[in-house]
């Protein structure tokens, strides 16, 4: 692609064209990429549906873009290095031409277990290159793959089958994770017993433990492929055909299916993963992410693979067999841009320079930080023990529902200022509004970050619920979108991310809503209420602080909180046990019934003595009692 900006002059220019003219700016962009048929209007848009479609009526199949595209020149080159949990078990290069005749295969597989264009697949499968390959396949026929993180719950797992009535789920037997064996396929079992449109499972083989097969419902990954022909005449797509659905936490307690279409997701994941990175032809390109969270699918697969970049899929954990792993693999394979959350900086950074001694880390070029606030310490030590004080940190800011990165600094080029996400990319039109929905113009400003002007990877619709996402990102300020972010813009007009103003939790990067978790808490039939709020945590950047209203005939106050934490690790998965539970006589609420979400949230940061107005309360005194259990 010819669309690399190289000097902070060239990003001024670039974005200065891309908002007085964004037509002719994203169609040049897409004018690099292979389509069937040109788009007959570049943006159609309003923010009041909303409705937002980019190159409409363009025909097209991403997987063209991301395979045949690259066999002519680039067959040989490695598309995708797997690198196992266990470093005794040797890595797995693909090369685009091996990941075009697996993908092919699997296509054809697919389509011979009954899969035809629009249906939903479910991808509940580990860090391994079939994760790939499965997303890549379904786009490949035009199947709506709807990955969901192999660490949730068969609860979590089964609403989520049900919200988008998939036909098909992509498995495997179970996970390899540091030192532990995970069962994966018993859960997808669990969860097909609250399900019906599941027609298939296919399972992967591997770690090789004993599961249930079902009879006529479950098929192996290498029985599936067998004699399946490595040609597949990829699916004609138009722009706006949806791609995936990938589901997230909001403020209210069910997931939301974020759907993604196919060109302007296309377009936008490759221009800002070639621009952010500084991706050059021959780099290695590792992204710690997992393909079950957005970062996985636009920066592990569709980002770098539609740019011809060889990217890196990790199996396992920072810190197993010991946590110089990381810097283990960046020296093996020679990494050359590192993108990895704070959350796992952090839990290094507790580890000291120990573990980074024995590596050499000079292939580094480009570190990335995803998912949460940096604090500057961490932003400092990344910079100077794994950067080696010479590698651009990019801080980048983006959603689910943005698709890519839309606040980043690109590498090299914009200079860089300790945990601030820095400035926009080009197309992208951030404005602060106060709560008033008045617009902050000039610097020094602090507010709500929406986005005036759509950009081709935003999402279109909550799935099968349009009012849903409307209600969401459209009606807070009208006429822009919403992010759910606090932001502020320095006196260098520089945006730093404040974190979230709404009811989401941000635990090491995985967003949570507090009504997620407050659901699963309730659950237990000893709860009578509950109420979640986040709390700053050293490690997780976030933890969940839960406070619970309880009937404690015939428990002691420890069982119920170890009964509490098992009940949400069933229900959600592990990543939502609360970190603190407090069983509290009652919760404070104003008149209209509500909780006081704020002044729970300074209890569980000890700020006591700064709660604010808690006059218009209808029930004062439980403030006290809780702030005499809080410690
Ligand atoms: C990509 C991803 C989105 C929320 C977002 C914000 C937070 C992400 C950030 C960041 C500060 C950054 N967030 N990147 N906050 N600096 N560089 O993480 O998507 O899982 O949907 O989370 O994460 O609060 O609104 P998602």
């Amino acid at each position: 692609m010819s669309n690399k900006i190289q000097t902070l002059s060239g990003y001024i220019y670039e974005y200065q064209r891309s908002v007085q003219d964004p037509e002719h700016f994203w169609s040049r962009v897409a004018d690099s990429f292979f389509w069937h048929k040109r788009w007959d209007k570049v943006v159609e848009w309003n923010f009041e549906e909303p409705r937002v479609e980019w190159f409409k009526n363009a025909k097209f199949n991403i997987t063209e873009n991301i395979l045949e595209r690259h066999l002519f020149i680039m067959g040989d080159k490695p598309a995708i290095i797997w690198e196992p949990n266990d470093p005794d078990e040797p890595h797995v290069t693909l090369t685009y031409q091996q990941l075009h005749d697996e993908v092919c295969r699997f296509a054809n597989a697919m389509k011979a277990q009954g899969i035809q264009k629009g249906d939903r697949v479910i991808i509940y499968i580990p860090m391994v290159p079939e994760a790939a390959i499965a997303m890549l396949a379904c786009a490949r026929i035009g199947a709506v793959h709807s990955v969901v993180f192999a660490g949730f719950s068969a609860n979590s797992l089964s609403d989520r089958i049900n919200d988008c009535q998939a036909k098909m789920v992509i498995t495997s037997d179970g996970n390899f994770r540091g030192s532990k064996k995970i069962d994966v396929k018993s859960v997808v079992d669990e969860a097909l017993e609250t399900t019906s449109s599941i027609e298939k499972v296919i399972v992967l083989k591997r770690t090789g433990q004993e599961i249930d097969m079902k009879d006529g419902r479950d098929i192996w990954w290498h029985d599936v492929i067998e004699g399946m022909s490595k040609v597949n005449k990829a699916e004609l797509m138009d722009a706006e055909d949806m791609l995936f659905i990938l589901y997230t936490s909001g403020s209210t307690g069910k997931p939301k299916g974020v759907v993604h279409t196919c060109g302007g997701y296309m377009v936008y994941t490759a221009y800002s993963f070639q621009n952010v990175f500084q991706y050059n032809h021959g780099d290695v390109y590792w992204c710690t992410a997992d393909v079950g969270w957005i970062t996985g699918h636009s920066y592990i697969v569709y980002g770098p693979l539609l740019c011809g970049a060889t990217t890196l899929m990790f199996e396992g954990v920072p810190t197993f067999p010991d946590p110089g792993r990381f810097w283990a693999i960046c020296d093996k394979h020679q990494v050359n841009q590192f993108y990895t959350a704070p959350t796992a900086i952090r839990a290094l950074q507790a580890y000291g320079t120990g573990p980074l001694e024995p590596y050499k880390l000079n292939s580094l070029r480009v570190i990335g930080s995803v998912g949460e606030p940096i604090n500057e310490e961490a932003w400092h030590w990344y910079h100077d023990h794994v950067g080696k004080g010479r590698c651009p940190i990019v801080d980048t800011w983006w959603q689910t529902e943005t698709g890519g990165i839309l606040i980043s600094p690109i590498a090299g080029v914009t200079p860089t200022k300790p945990s601030y996400a820095t400035l926009p990319m080009p197309g992208i039109q951030p404005v602060i509004l106060d709560n008033d929905g008045k617009e902050l113009t000039g610097n020094s400003v602090e507010g709500n970050l929406c986005i005036k002007y759509p950009w081709p990877s935003m999402l279109r619709t909550t799935y099968g619920d349009h009012e849903r996402c409307r209600q969401t990102y459209f009606s807070s300020f009208k006429g822009y979108y919403f992010t759910g972010d606090g932001v502020k813009r320095d006196e260098d007009g520089y945006y730093r991310i404040l974190g979230r103003v709404d009811d989401v939790i941000n635990v090491s990067g995985h967003r949570m809503g507090t009504a997620e978790v407050e659901n699963a808490i309730n659950e237990h039939p000893k709860v009578i209420e509950s109420a979640v709020v986040g709390y700053p945590h050293d490690i997780k950047g976030q933890g969940i602080y839960a406070y619970v209203i309880c009937d404690m005939e015939g428990r002691t106050e420890e069982n119920l909180k170890a009964e509490i934490r098992e009940t949400v690790n069933k229900i959600i998965g592990p990543i939502a046990k609360p970190d603190k539970i407090q069983i509290v006589p009652g919760l404070p609420k104003t008149r209209s019934g509500k909780i006081m979400r704020r002044i729970l949230r300074k209890i569980a940061t000890g700020e006591t003595s700064s709660l604010g107005d808690t006059s218009t309360l209808l029930n004062p005194e439980v403030v006290e009692a809780i702030i005499e259990g809080a410690f």
